[in-house]
């Protein structure tokens, strides 16, 4: 038996896939706006995942400028060839699709190599003869469906037009296509439905990777869709992967709601098992739901579990180029003379952009994922605001529009905190509560699924609540089309700085109720 927890990666970790060498599992996921882009995952167990780095991290193989928020990079799909590893991707609002590789999984990836097929959600497939086709939604006159044509791996010159290859089983939106062989059959699986409540895993399958494709029987072969809101919602965007002792797994996306119809922390990384049927169809956990608690009938992995290390400091790391912990990020294409790293002392220092949280551009900001609803983070701030305007400190950030900003500035010639909460085209400032000059100060926010709380103290004064916020005004569901998740980030703005110290982050509730 083996038994594990959904989501395996919690968080925002969208459109998961994953490859296999020997032992070693490699998942990737999108990053939309953030970066470095794509974090790259290893297990040894499919269960268990290590961040180790990200695919994208030079501005050459990303540029995200003035990208919208949920634009910049979507849908990675990650295989490896002859013992070189390539992720395929589209960059939404710079050129489009590409793929990079590496042969070293540790080290750097290639510049992009450009496909010039339209649509998103690129895939690869090698075929035994050596061809190399590459798919991703194509789009026809008022409908969309899955199309491929052949490349030049060494060039991402396309050798044929693309062709229509599967218009999905009737879903709107089909996408994520991943083409796969397995005993003479070419499978083509893909996501319809939209990413949002309807979402669903569909399959096809022909004799040829050209087609024609003919749908799977019982299509979809995953979906909550029909399923009662306290359950995982949302749930497709699958990858394949096959086990080394044969047995199949699907890794695929999917939503906790807090309440009625709404999430914040955005689309996160599940698993679970796939059976195959004597006629050759995928069955996905033996057609039952997906669950938090998975109990799943399967010798369990001959690897030892890796333990988890949860990284909750600033975590700098020795490397020269001086940057924060794999699972930091920053905002579109940051200027780095803004982020100072003081590695002995395991602080940061951040200077105002041109531009605050508000802007979408990019801000001076670090931050990392909010994975748990019930979590806990804080930080010590020194900084001395003297201008209004000024102001540094920690937020809860979704998108440019969407952001609760606990922050140390000045108010009326004195240094305050305050709770800002910005929400479409509507602002408050709240609290004022007044510090000592000179005084370090420490910011708070604790979180349930429904509340966020904001709390500031001093060396010498307790934790005092500045205010509150709800998660339902920082849910994907009050913005246009956006597929992230809540950050938890230190910011800063105007023309200051601030140093930030013994960051963390906490969940501060086992994952008990998480989906009641
Ligand atoms: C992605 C598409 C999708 O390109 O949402 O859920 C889009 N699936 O496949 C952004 O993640």
């Amino acid at each position: 038996m083996i038994s594990y927890k959904n989501p395996i990666i919690p968080g925002f970790y969208p459109d998961p896939s994953v490859c296999r060498v020997g032992q070693d599992y490699y998942l990737v996921t999108s990053s939309f706006e953030f970066f470095p882009g794509i974090p790259l995952f290893h297990s040894r167990d499919l269960i268990h995942w290590t961040q180790i780095g990200h695919v994208l991290t030079r501005k050459s193989q990303l540029n995200l400028e003035g990208c919208q928020s949920s634009g910049g990079l979507w849908a990675p799909t990650i295989r490896v060839h002859d013992n070189r590893f390539y992720v395929s991707v589209t960059n939404f609002d710079h050129g489009g699709n590409f793929f990079v590789w590496t042969d070293d999984i540790h080290g750097e990836w290639s510049d992009p190599i450009w496909v010039k097929q339209g649509g998103i959600d690129p895939s690869l497939f090698w075929d035994v003869d050596g061809k190399v086709y590459f798919q991703s939604t194509y789009d026809m006159e008022d409908d969309q469906a899955i199309g491929q044509c052949q490349i030049d791996i060494e060039t991402g010159e396309m050798l044929t037009e693309t062709e229509l290859l599967w218009k999905g089983s009737g879903g709107k939106y089909p996408e994520a296509p991943h083409m796969f062989l397995r005993n003479g059959w070419y499978y083509l699986m893909i996501a319809e439905g939209g990413t949002e409540y309807g979402h669903m895993v569909t399959i096809a399958r022909s004799k040829s990777p050209k087609g024609p494709f003919e749908g799977c029987p019982f299509n979809p072969i995953l979906t909550h869709r029909d399923t009662m809101l306290h359950h995982f919602q949302a749930l497709g965007h699958g990858d394949l992967i096959d086990a080394p002792d044969g047995k199949t797994w699907m890794v695929f996306h999917g939503i906790r709601t807090t309440q009625y119809m709404l999430h914040h922390i955005g689309r996160e990384t599940m698993i679970a098992p796939v059976e195959w049927t004597e006629d050759g169809w995928p069955v996905v956990n033996a057609g039952r739901k997906i669950l938090p608690d998975m109990t799943v009938d399967r010798e369990p992995f001959a690897e030892p579990l890796m333990v988890v290390q949860s990284s909750c400091n600033i975590g700098l790391y020795s490397d020269i180029r001086e940057e924060l912990s794999l699972e930091w990020n920053y905002l579109r294409n940051p200027d780095p003379r803004l982020y100072v790293f003081d590695k002995e002392h395991d602080r940061i220092r951040i200077h105002g952009a041109r531009c605050g949280l508000n802007a979408c551009d990019s801000p001076a900001f670090v931050g990392r994922r909010q994975q748990h609803f019930d979590m806990k983070s804080e930080v010590w701030v020194d900084c001395d605001p003297c201008e209004e305007g000024e102001m540094a400190g920690l937020t809860i950030y979704h998108t440019y529009e969407h952001h609760y900003d606990l922050a140390v500035t000045c108010a009326a010639g004195a240094k305050v905190v305050v709770l800002r909460k910005h929400v479409g085209d509507m602002e408050t400032v709240e609290g004022f509560v007044t510090i000592p000059e000179k005084e370090k100060v420490h910011l708070c926010v604790t979180s349930d699924k429904k509340v966020y709380e904001f709390w500031v103290g001093t060396q010498k004064t307790d934790l005092k609540k500045v205010g509150q916020g709800r998660s339902q005004l920082l849910s994907t569901e009050c913005m246009p089309m956006t597929f992230t998740g809540c950050y938890v980030g230190l910011f800063a703005e105007g023309n200051h700085h601030a140093w930030f110290e013994r960051f963390r982050y906490m969940q501060t509730e086992l994952r008990s109720s998480e989906n009641e």
